[in-house]
């Protein structure tokens, strides 16, 4: 199994809070109904690709919680349950946790104390990134790192470059060498051991793109990303992402996804 195929997914509908999630430019106002069509059409994608796409409900209450991802990452044989790093993202663990028990007969939680985000952590075939952020931080990290030995599995911390929200924000894996990554994550030189394709010139925010099974999600403000992507022979489709992108958020926030029964 490539660690970019997979036939499930859990993902949260956006509550209308979801205008008053956390963002960096606060000059910009995302638009609920619009955000609502975005997670419509990325829940259509996936069930498109193939996966069985649980819908859970909206939580008002918690203004970010359409971006999944976040509190907790799963794989095939488990799922661990994260903490996010943002004090109004907290709760969101609690919740997942109820999504996450009658799906995943293993379940680790992080130790410690430390703050954990699933934006940032990459999993590539031989290891897993899991990126140092101003939401992960060092004792997350470490905490993280000491469940995924649990099950089998090696990683490395990466420092984010300055200003980047998340690990994620600024790469994602295209296949199994292969990195598609800004120009501030490329010179980082954490990628050192991969190929990487870079944004081009002003689609930095494409970075954020979804690799599941043949195909790659990308946003579809981002014309020339899907120009390059293309040439490097990569099935592409593209979805809307104006709205959400207005909280700082991209294609891989808002979904967990497994292989079930893979080995
Ligand atoms: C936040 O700032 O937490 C949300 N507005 C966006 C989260 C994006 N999640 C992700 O990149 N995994």
């Amino acid at each position: 199994m490539r660690v970019f195929d997979f036939n499930r997914a859990i993902v949260r509908t956006p509550g209308t809070s979801v205008v008053h999630g956390l963002r960096n430019d606060h000059s910009v106002v995302p638009d609920y109904a619009g955000a609502a069509k975005e997670h419509a059409a990325y829940v259509a994608a996936l069930e498109a690709l193939g996966l069985k796409a649980d819908v859970l409900p909206a939580l008002e209450e918690l203004p970010d919680s359409v971006f999944v991802e976040d509190p907790a990452l799963v794989f095939s044989e488990a799922a661990i349950l994260l903490r996010p790093g943002a004090p109004s993202r907290l709760g969101e663990a609690g919740a997942m946790r109820e999504a996450l028990a009658p799906r995943f007969s293993r379940l680790l939680e992080l130790p410690g104390e430390g703050f954990a985000d699933g934006g940032d952590v990459l999993v590539t075939p031989e290891f897993v990134f899991i990126g140092l952020s101003a939401r992960t931080n060092r004792d997350g990290a470490i905490a993280l790192q000491m469940r995924l030995a649990e099950l089998g599995r090696e990683s490395r911390l990466a420092e984010v470059p300055a200003g980047v929200l998340h690990f994620k924000t600024a790469v994602s894996l295209l296949d199994a060498e292969t990195v598609f990554a800004t120009p501030a994550m490329a010179a980082s030189g954490i990628f050192a051991d991969f190929r990487i394709v870079t944004t081009p010139e002003g689609e930095e925010a494409a970075a954020n793109a979804l690799r599941i099974n043949d195909t790659v999600l990308i946003g579809a403000s981002f014309p020339r990303t899907a120009e390059v992507l293309s040439q490097h022979g990569l099935a592409v489709r593209t979805l809307p992402v104006d709205e959400i992108g207005k909280l700082d958020a991209g294609l891989s926030c808002m979904s967990l996804r497994w292989s079930e029964g893979a080995k």
